[in-house]
């Protein structure tokens, strides 16, 4: 029990509102700071967002000081970071130097970042939309962990947006509405900041009350916030009623211009328009030019009595939109300026504003600057003791030990046929790792091998659903059947879901105390539908599985919609992704146990495999001396001699062909290696950092792709091989100077049996040889 005693509701309401304003000036200065006071040696903009900030301070005052519970997690609109920090500079949490620094390097980053701020930031936002969505993930990977028992049903929090009104025109949002109905999601709160500016310019009228009808259909409660106290109180007036009906009608743009041309205009404008209607003059005679503009701007996001009551009327665990009728530039000299996004005080503005809030030069950072004695201290407990500052850090959860994977068997396989597998296998298994992982897929299961995991372990569903074909006793190769103790979360065909619910899965151990293994399939191609939803995961640092399945041209008849062609490129590129293109099923087996074990390391991250249905032969292994280099990016699958001329370089599944011209020429060029690049991405990376080193440590050691090129001839040629962009290993031949000449895909595929496209392509080895003729003959 707490031994405080409570606040009174008006003390608590006083205390609000005094941090809201704390939070207003801090948020101000740190973006003024760093614009007009700090030296600049660029002559860049540093930016930051005074309005985005100012029309959510009472929101976040009343939330995180008020209605916030340590279990619960917040994402926080990207322009709204410095709000962010300034409550936890309030809470003790963030420092003076940092918030000075703020966009410098070390400092407060632009938009709230669960990696690089040193705050707690439970879900990183900047890309609009996707910070909202997520939560709608988390609370269903929140339901997952209590259905599997790793997670306790009274310890479950809330998950909750801070969300700009622009957002809502993110298409992410609906379609993650349309699946969070699918899951029935619940203890997810999004906020509107709804201050009806985007960027450009104030938003559409028309969209009025239709958020509420799309929110209502998905199956949430809609609690709109339009008037505050003081407006409403003014409403029971006599005239008031007139008021309330003129502000109902009133264009969103027109509110925006009149808010920012202030107590005169407002006056003006109402006389004109409801003037003549009875009592109307009294009232607005009632209130001095200031007080007007004060009642006009009074909506229930800047309220925080309306918001703590909202809040406080919403305990149960429906999904909920509050749609917070706010000001953008609320209580600032941009409030209600259409191109108030960017803009900012001037240093005059900034020195009438501290003058206002009685702030001397010099105090500017004081927490608790010019309150007084009596009311510093009082917002002191207020704010150690709201429930917020008895949030613990993020646990570190246990790792699960990864058994031995073994390969499947086999003289011809696929890499997906293998995949599947693997899971099958480590699904009947009673290894810990297999109860971890969490298989999912956007409508994608059956064609990407993930049906036989789901035989096993069932599809995940709060509660129980039948499978009618099972039950009908109607043959099908997959069951259906959906409880609580599945291990398979079916999306919809939706592709940026499918990358954020892995994004959720993959932040279980920091958000909830115990880790999940995600497993996510996807049709290769259509990563690049999902890709920033994949960069935000990333960013997020989140641990997962992804695998892109099937890849490149190799998927042959489906044509050039459905053959990826960029996909290494965007392995490789993808910071905190890990890129494997295994060609045989033994290498896969060793990637899926390096993968388990990585996404678990501190300085681990996600793992992205690109497999291919199509089955080629096996080869066979003389011992394990190849999983080692193979882990690093390559090994040599056939050794080049000492002083060679020529290696033949190759990703993935075009090894036979690779293998089948290495046969051939292997008698015209003695010693020649060919090499099989089982992650160009540890091998690009092995050799940039290296260069990195070279200025920041000292001597490093040879990278692995120095290493395994060391053999060869100086200037020796490489021809390099791969069911994707030739640029993946083209690079290879800068490490030591070699020629290059590189085959791969370059435009787009189109239908056809694999020999026509390998020829018309030149994937096959007739292409290999050719290639490397010019490379010693010259063309
Ligand atoms: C995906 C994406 N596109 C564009 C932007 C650039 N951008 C930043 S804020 C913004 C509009 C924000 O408006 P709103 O969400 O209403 O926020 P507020 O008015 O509270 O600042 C845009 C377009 C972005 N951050 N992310
Ligand atoms: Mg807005």
């Amino acid at each position: 029990m707490d031994s405080m005693i409570s606040p009174s509701r008006q003390d608590t309401i006083s205390a609000l509102e005094h941090l809201d304003t704390r939070l207003l000036w801090l948020s101000s200065w740190m973006i003024h700071n760093a614009n007009h006071l700090r030296p600049k040696r660029d002559g860049l903009k540093v930016g930051g967002h005074q309005a985005s900030c100012s029309s959510i301070t009472a929101i976040m005052a009343a939330l995180y000081f008020h209605a916030l519970r340590p279990q619960d997690k917040v994402a926080v609109k990207p322009h709204a970071g410095p709000v962010l920090h300034a409550i936890h500079y309030l809470l003790g949490n963030q420092t003076r130097e940092r918030m000075e620094r703020f966009r410098g390097l070390g400092g407060v980053q632009s938009y709230p970042s669960r990696t690089k701020d040193k705050i707690p930031v439970d879900f990183s936002t900047g890309s609009v939309g996707l910070g909202v969505a997520v939560t709608a993930f988390s609370s269903l990977v929140q339901d997952y962990l209590i259905a599997h028992g790793q997670l306790r049903e009274e310890d479950a929090g809330r998950m909750i947006a801070l969300m700009g009104d622009a957002e809502l025109d993110e298409g992410n949002i609906y379609e993650c509405l349309i699946e969070g109905y699918k899951h029935d999601l619940r203890n997810c709160w999004w906020i509107v900041d709804y201050n009806r500016q985007s960027l450009d310019a104030t938003t559409a009228d028309r969209m009025f009350r239709r958020f509420d009808d799309i929110f209502e259909t998905c199956g949430w409660r809609v609690i709109t916030l339009k008037y505050g106290k003081m407006q409403l109180a003014a409403f029971a007036r006599p005239g008031g009623k007139a008021l309330e009906e003129w502000i109902d009608s009133c264009a969103n743009a027109e509110f925006a211009a009149l808010t920012y041309q202030g107590g005169t205009a407002w006056r003006e404008r109402l006389l004109a328009d409801i003037g003549h209607k009875p009592n109307v003059k009294a009232l607005l005679d009632s209130y001095d030019d200031a007080e007007l503009a004060r009642l006009m701007t009074n909506l229930g996001g800047h309220c925080v009595e309306t918001l703590m009551d909202a809040f406080d009327a919403a305990q149960d665990d429906r999904p909920t939109l509050f749609i917070a009728y706010t000001v953008k530039g609320h209580g600032l000299p941009l409030a209600g300026h259409k191109d108030n996004h960017s803009g900012m005080m001037n240093p005059a503005q900034m020195e009438q504003f501290r003058l206002s809030l009685g702030i001397a030069e010099g105090n500017e950072w004081e927490p608790w600057g010019a309150l007084g004695d009596n009311v510093t201290s009082e917002l002191k407990a207020f704010v150690a003791n709201s429930p917020i500052a008895r949030t613990k850090a993020e646990a570190v959860a246990p790792a699960v030990p990864v058994p031995a994977i073994p390969a499947p068997e086999g003289a011809e396989q696929s890499t997906q046929a293998a995949f599947g597998r693997i899971l099958l296998e480590l699904a009947k298994s009673g290894e810990e790792l297999a109860d971890r992982i969490v298989t999912t897929a956007p409508d994608v299961t059956q064609t990407t091998n993930l049906g036989a995991f789901v035989n096993q372990r069932g599809l995940f569903r709060r509660q129980e659903l039948a499978d009618v074909f099972h039950k009908a006793k109607i043959p099908s190769a997959q069951k259906w059947a959906q409880h609580a103790a599945g291990q398979h979360i079916e999306l919809g065909i939706a592709e940026n879901n499918f990358f954020l619910m892995l994004a959720s899965l993959g932040l279980a151990a920091p958000h909830f105390g115990t880790r999940l293994l995600p497993v996510g399939t996807v049709y290769d191609p259509f990563i690049a539908r999902g890709l920033d939803a994949l960069n935000y995961g990333c960013y997020s640092d989140s641990r997962f599985l992804l695998v892109g399945t099937p890849s490149g041209l190799t998927l042959a008849a489906e044509g050039g919609a459905h053959q990826s062609i960029n996909t290494p490129l965007i392995g490789m590129g993808q910071p905190n992704l890990t890129y494997f293109e295994p060609a045989y099923a033994d290498e896969l087996a060793a990637m899926m146990a390096f993968a388990f074990d990585h996404m678990q390391q501190v300085d681990g991250g996600s793992v992205y495999l690109r497999l291919t249905t199509r089955a080629i032969p096996q080869v066979a292994r003389e011992d394990d001396s190849w999983r080692e280099d193979a882990l690093k990016g390559g090994y040599w699958l056939r050794r080049p001699a000492e002083g060679a001329d020529a290696a033949i370089v190759f990703t993935g599944v075009v090894a036979t062909e690779a293998l089948a011209a290495w046969e051939q020429l292997v008698d015209d060029i003695p010693g020649l290696g060919l090499l099989n690049v089982t992650s160009p991405d540890l091998l690009h990376r092995g050799w940039s950092e290296r260069h990195a080193a070279r200025w920041s440590a000292g001597s490093p050691a040879p990278c692995h792709a120095e290493a395994l090129l060391a053999p060869l001839a100086p200037g020796a040629g490489l021809v390099t091989l791969i069911d994707g962009s030739p640029g993946a290993l083209s690079w290879l031949g800068g490490v030591k100077g070699m020629r290059v000449s590189p085959l791969g895909t370059d435009r787009f595929g189109q239908t056809g049996d694999l020999p026509d496209l390998y020829r018309a392509y030149r994937l096959d080895s007739e292409a290999v040889i050719d290639a490397a003729a010019e490379l010693f003959l010259g063309p």
